[in-house]
């Protein structure tokens, strides 16, 4: 079992630091949340939005960690990539679900994660050297701690690397034995109108072979979802890296299988979590 980072810091000790930043951002949003917030911009599309607190949880989270780990990189969704020395980079998502928080919906999280960067290398560059001044790769990265925190709902996710998927302390595991026809499915869709129709598309001829479906609108709080059995799987196509960075490692740690559509590693061109039995046939039903 992992106990300890490539620097010899205890996991334990990354966790409880990603823990105690994350609550504490999430009772920044969630206390200091105005009445009506305003979009204070919009991303990758007119729905794809930000507020103020977003931008405000950033802040709060890099501030702590750097502070704490001024040897780390960083990666977040708001403010983008800072290279670090230690081989580790903390990857974090300030408001995971902020259409939900923009519109009052109680289901969104803070979401920190610290990975072994696993060497990001320049387009082309093959085998060569990583590229310590480039963001780390989702597809070669190692989570090594996890903390999802839902400051509306009271509730924080944890896992270490080999350490198992904990809620406020309690071990997690998956649901196992699920047939197709008796799965509860989570998803979500983008923020493109195109692919939201192709998903749509997916949807309709996936809902007749399972129980029903949920939308929760947080992709880390689908993953943890799973870890906790309160869904039987998730899927979902063009989620970012710190949308999944630290759930990925909760899910995983509560005994699902997380791949992509085509089995391999998951990331933004697809992400399928499921406990072992239910996974290769929700596959084969999502590429069918
Ligand atoms: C959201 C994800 C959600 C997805 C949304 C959006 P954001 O992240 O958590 O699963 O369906 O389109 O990507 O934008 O709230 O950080």
């Amino acid at each position: 079992m992992t106990t300890t980072a490539p620097d010899g810091t205890p996991l334990r000790e990354l966790l409880a630091l990603a823990e105690r930043t994350a609550r504490e951002a999430g009772a920044l949003i969630h206390d200091g949340r105005p009445r009506r917030v305003e979009v204070a911009a919009t991303k990758s599309s007119p729905t794809d939005v930000v507020t103020a607190m977003d931008t405000a949880s950033e802040a709060l989270v890099l501030q702590r960690l750097t502070a704490a780990r001024p040897q780390d990189g960083f990666l977040g969704e708001e403010s983008g990539h800072r290279p670090g020395r230690s081989g580790l980079t903390w990857v974090v998502d300030p408001i995971d679900g902020t259409v939900n928080y923009l519109y009052g919906i109680r289901a969104y999280a803070v979401s920190v994660a610290l990975v072994a960067d696993g060497g990001a290398r320049p387009p082309g560059a093959g085998a060569g050297p990583p590229d310590p001044a480039l963001p780390p790769d989702p597809a070669r990265w190692q989570p090594l701690v996890g903390c999802v925190h839902d400051p509306a709902g009271g509730e924080t996710w944890t896992a270490t690397l080999g350490g198992g998927a904990h809620l406020g302390g309690h071990p997690l595991h998956v649901t196992e034995g699920v047939e197709l026809a008796g799965a509860l499915v989570a998803t979500g869709f983008g923020y493109d109108a195109a692919r939201r129709a192709e998903q749509a598309a997916v949807v309709a001829r996936l809902l007749p072979r399972v129980r029903d479906l949920r939308r929760i609108g947080t992709a880390s709080l689908d993953l943890c979802a799973v870890a906790a059995g309160r869904v039987d799987a998730y899927y979902e196509r063009g989620l970012k890296p710190w949308d999944f960075a630290a759930a990925v490692l909760v899910a995983t740690e509560a005994g699902a299988v997380v791949t992509d559509f085509a089995g391999g590693r998951a990331g933004e061109h697809g992400l399928l979590a499921a406990g072992g039995r239910l996974h290769p046939v929700l596959r084969e039903a999502l590429e069918s």
